[in-house]
């Protein structure tokens, strides 16, 4: 093994690895691979053109879904009970076995869809505003409600066919567990060793120091920040943080609800400009554990949103974690802060209705749910 100690370090020529301090993981970083040749596809997909309702839709208002139960007439959100639930409240404990390899507990729980919006054809950020804070008002109630019996209520977006949607219309999924799931067990791990050993919480210090740095940062406002965090793994992942300490989402003030519509709109409107597509995605928060953690003491947690896009470089070319990265651990090409540079460079007015203040176009309006 050889060591070259003459030329001076530059993450974007060399490669290293970075640590991830909410999964005590790394990541290698080889930013150089980018200049690899690539015969593969770059072309855009055919914009898709979604009816506003379809009356075969099962998310769309009035509409039957599977379980035969016909969906509200409603105007902004609209939450139900999954009809093919991963968790159901009840079921049989399974037998003990003690042998260690055949470990085996009792799942139980409920899932919930929220659709965000009566219409098909409208998107997160190019809904308004106000329709953003109904849906953020309502995830809170959903862990303020699911949160006083379940130890864990998983918010999270599916977003594209790419990411495992199975229906364009736009919505979330809710499922609250009477267990703590895997990745949020390993950061309430990681989180808490952090706070033990520097009194502070782990994800404060972080956006603090981000929030100086810059180099990162790819849309700020006086309550948020989005980052590229230092260990991003996917390309063009983003994490979403409060400036002040807050457990859980339901604690957010009203001004810092406004402040993340605000915010989320901004960084959902330059993921679809970088490559003028609906960007996939799949993003969900985490914030301290709920149930009869709530008695507990979760000052090192800070919520926190995830936001895992799976493009690469166009908008069908995705990075696979695959090879490498299952076999040994998470590689990524461009560096975090060149990722964060493209999309904070990007416009925040989004391509869909981008032209139509000049033109005066009734179309961009609709778009915007005017
Ligand atoms: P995804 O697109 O992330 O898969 O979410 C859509 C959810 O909607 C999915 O979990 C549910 C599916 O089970 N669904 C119903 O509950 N009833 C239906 O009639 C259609 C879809």
């Amino acid at each position: 093994m050889s060591r070259n100690t003459e030329v001076s370090f530059d993450p974007k020529e060399h490669q290293h690895l970075r640590y991830n301090p909410l999964r005590d993981t790394w990541v290698l970083v080889s930013a150089h691979r980018m200049k690899r040749p690539w015969a593969g596809q770059i072309e855009k997909p055919p914009e898709e053109h979604l009816p506003r309702y379809d009356p075969n839709n099962p998310l769309c208002p009035r509409n039957t879904r599977a379980s035969g139960e016909i969906n509200a007439d409603y105007e902004s959100t609209f939450i139900f009970e999954n009809d093919f639930p991963a968790l159901q409240p009840e079921a049989p404990d399974p037998g003990l076995d003690q042998d260690p390899l055949f470990q085996c507990k009792a799942a139980r729980g409920v899932c919930k869809v929220m659709c965000f919006h009566p219409w098909s054809d409208i998107t997160l950020p190019l809904m308004k505003t106000e329709e953003v804070v109904k849906v953020i008002d309502k995830w809170a109630g959903l862990v303020e409600e699911l949160g006083t019996s379940y130890p864990w209520v998983q918010i999270f977006e599916n977003k594209g066919a790419m990411m495992g949607c199975s229906n364009p219309h736009p919505h979330c999924q809710v499922w609250a567990s009477n267990f703590l799931p895997n990745e949020p067990a390993l950061s309430d791990r990681c989180q808490r060793a952090y706070h033990q050993k520097h009194r502070k919480p782990l994800l404060l210090q972080y956006a603090t120091q981000e929030a100086q740095k810059k180099e990162r940062l790819v849309v700020e406002n006086s309550c948020w920040l989005a980052v590229v965090p230092y260990w991003a793994t996917w390309p063009y992942q983003t994490l979403l943080l409060p400036r002040r300490h807050v457990l859980r989402i339901n604690e957010l003030t009203g001004e810092e609800r406004e402040g993340l519509a605000d915010i989320m709109k901004r960084l959902l409107t330059k993921y679809d400009n970088l490559f003028e597509m609906a960007f996939p995605y799949s993003m969900g928060w985490h914030g301290a554990p709920t149930g009869t953690y709530s008695k507990e003491d979760n000052t090192h947690w800070q919520l926190h949103a995830h936001y895992y896009p799976p493009l690469l470089r166009s908008a069908t070319v995705k990075k696979f974690m695959v090879g490498y990265e299952m076999l040994a651990q998470e590689q990524r090409d461009l560096t975090p802060e060149q990722a964060a540079e493209k999309l904070r460079n990007l416009p925040e007015e989004h391509y869909k209705t981008r032209g139509n203040q000049e033109k005066g176009g009734r179309k961009g309006k609709e778009d915007q749910g005017e």
